[in-house]
């Protein structure tokens, strides 16, 4: 069994859990996830388009318009998702359990100045299953707040091939990300920062 390297307030983290060469590989992987699954920038319910773009792969991917946050199993454009990368895959079987395989690998991508406000991950009919959150590319500023809204809050630095996971009593804890260091991986030609979060859905 893999070991977190910390543990903030019930959240696990794996600091460096994938080498640089894995996270080159996943890169490529998520290049080919994007030609077939196109990026695009989800509005919220209230109206707001959001700063970070997204896509997903698996049986179900997350969007976002006017009628609600949801699950569905087309994009958009009306393609059904590719499926999940094996690479992807694997960490979970590692991580949380070569049992049930997530249904939902959630692609969020950050230019800079891009932000995503605290939410908690309640979209999915099953909570038992922890989220499982793989960061690439330039360091993001994490906040871990409480079940309910409001409280205090702690934030860490996710780095490039850190793998976050968050399950059991704090599976519904709020969460988000204040900001993208620019510069700071070299992963990405052209910068910016790629989370992705799998999740079982129902
Ligand atoms: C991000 N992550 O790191 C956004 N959700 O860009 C999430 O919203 C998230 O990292 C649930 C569990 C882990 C996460
Ligand atoms: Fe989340």
């Amino acid at each position: 069994m893999t070991r977190p390297t910390i543990s903030i307030r019930g959240v696990d983290v794996f600091e460096a859990y994938l080498s640089p060469p894995e996270q080159q590989a996943l890169v490529e992987d998520l290049r080919a996830v994007i030609r077939q699954a196109p990026l695009f920038s989800p509005v919220t319910p209230g109206g707001r388009r959001m700063s970070v773009r997204m896509t997903s792969a698996g049986r179900y991917g997350w969007v976002s318009d006017r009628s609600g946050y949801r699950y569905a199993s087309h994009h958009p454009d009306g393609d059904a998702w590719p499926p999940i990368p094996e690479r992807v895959l694997a960490v979970w079987r590692d991580l949380v359990s070569p049992e049930r395989a997530p249904d939902c690998c959630l692609v969020n991508w950050y230019d800079e100045g891009a932000r995503m406000g605290l939410h908690q991950d309640r979209d999915e009919a099953d909570f038992g299953w922890p989220v499982l959150s793989l960061s690439l590319g330039d360091e993001g500023l994490f906040r871990i707040g409480n079940t309910t809204r409001g409280g205090k809050t702690e934030s860490i630095w996710l780095r490039s091939g850190d793998v976050l996971r968050m399950g059991g009593e704090v599976r519904l804890v709020y969460h988000g990300i204040d900001r993208v260091k620019p510069g700071s991986s070299t992963l990405l030609p052209r910068g910016g920062r790629i989370n992705l979060t799998l999740r079982v859905v129902d």
